[in-house]
């Protein structure tokens, strides 16, 4: 049996036609059902139900055995722990700085708001600005609003929720997609049955690709 860690909320909504393209469909519906485990109508394929930056955890420590998590969730974990043997090209959209409108940053010590807190310790380290990173769980576009932060690090899709709070984007830090991520022992003592799928997974996205 093959477990797949997946999210609910944005990745699902198209992981699930993605899934069901390459023959992985839950039983139950996963919008009415409060299962965390879903068996699914491949016989050797169940799905968990998990929280987006939860699922790099469950692969790494083999709790799942595959996962789709986001580019921007993989960035943030360090994805050394984990194979990330194919981008999906679902749920797109660019890890930014954003500031407000018109705004300029500080010449001195930038503060930066996210909940990506490594990834733009990284970023800022690299392009060799200083950056006290203020740690968020969610609400980021407020912060430069009321003085709490210069700029923010969050994703962006079409802008309008940046523009709605007066703010703009800026630099762009990666494009993100959602990623399969595979176990690293798992793919090793499942070789078989993970590769079968990986190939499946490959069908079914060269198929997209022509549609
Ligand atoms: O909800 P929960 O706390 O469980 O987790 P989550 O909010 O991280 O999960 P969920 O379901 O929202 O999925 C998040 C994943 O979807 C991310 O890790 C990305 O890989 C992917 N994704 C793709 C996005 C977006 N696009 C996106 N636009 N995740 C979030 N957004 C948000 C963004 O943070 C901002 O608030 O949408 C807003 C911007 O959208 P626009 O269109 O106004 O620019
Ligand atoms: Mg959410």
């Amino acid at each position: 049996m093959l477990t797949i860690a997946v999210s609910k909320g944005r990745i699902y909504e198209e992981a699930l036609p993605f899934l069901e393209q390459a023959g992985i469909t839950p039983v139950d519906d996963p919008a009415k059902s409060r299962k965390l485990i879903l068996q699914t109508t491949h016989a050797e394929v169940q799905l968990v139900i998990i929280r987006a930056t939860d699922v790099p955890t469950f692969v790494e420590y083999g709790a799942a055995d595959l996962g789709i998590a986001g580019k921007d969730v993989l960035l943030e974990h360090g994805a050394d722990s984990l194979y990330e043997p194919l981008d999906l090209g679902i749920a797109g959209c660019r890890l930014m700085t954003a500031g407000r409108v018109g705004s300029s940053f500080p010449k001195g010590r930038l503060r930066v708001a996210t909940k990506y807190v490594k990834t733009a310790q990284r970023y800022f380290a690299d392009q060799g600005i200083q950056a006290d990173i203020i740690k968020l769980y969610g609400s980021m576009e407020l912060a430069p609003l009321v003085g709490l932060a210069d700029c923010i690090v969050d994703l962006v899709d079409t802008g309008n929720t940046l523009k709605a709070n007066g703010l703009e984007p800026r630099e762009l830090i990666a494009s993100i997609t959602s990623r399969l991520v595979v176990n690293k022992a798992a793919m090793k003592m499942k070789h078989q049955a993970i590769q079968a799928l990986i190939d499946q997974f490959e069908q079914t996205l060269a198929q997209r690709a022509l549609s």
